[in-house]
């Protein structure tokens, strides 16, 4: 439980900081399509990341999902971890070597960061218009 509150804390830390990864080179043209790799469902926004020796390839940046879009983000991670989009408080679970694929419609607009909870990376951050 403790734990818990802990994880509670650093995500409000974060929104209220608006975290590192909201720095200029995420606004660079270009960059921000990098993320959005072939969609398996045709008309998805998604996402293809792999955590290794901590580092997320491709390197965070933007997905774009139009409002109403489906979002799906697959992750592929070489530790155990906790996988978490904000906002929507959409969470999976990540096994070393075992992609997990989190899906949820995105009708809500805004920013919202993906993370995980034990390596405390961001992956991606969707942006819903
Ligand atoms: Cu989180």
């Amino acid at each position: 439980m403790r734990g818990r509150g802990v994880c509670a804390v650093l995500i409000a830390v974060v929104a209220t900081a608006g975290c590192g990864p909201l720095s200029d080179t995420h606004h660079r043209p270009g960059n921000s399509h990098e993320v959005a790799t072939a969609a398996p469902v045709p008309g998805e926004a998604h996402a293809e990341i792999t955590v290794e020796a901590g580092r997320v390839r491709p390197p965070s940046g933007w997905l774009e999902a139009a409002r109403g879009q489906t979002v799906s983000i697959t992750v592929t991670s070489d530790v155990p971890d906790e996988l978490h989009v904000h906002g929507y408080d959409v969470e999976a679970a990540l096994r070393p070597g075992e992609p997990a694929t989190v899906r949820f419609v995105a009708d809500m607009t805004g920013v919202f960061e993906v993370e995980t909870h034990n390596s405390h990376l961001v992956l991606v951050q969707v942006a819903v218009r």
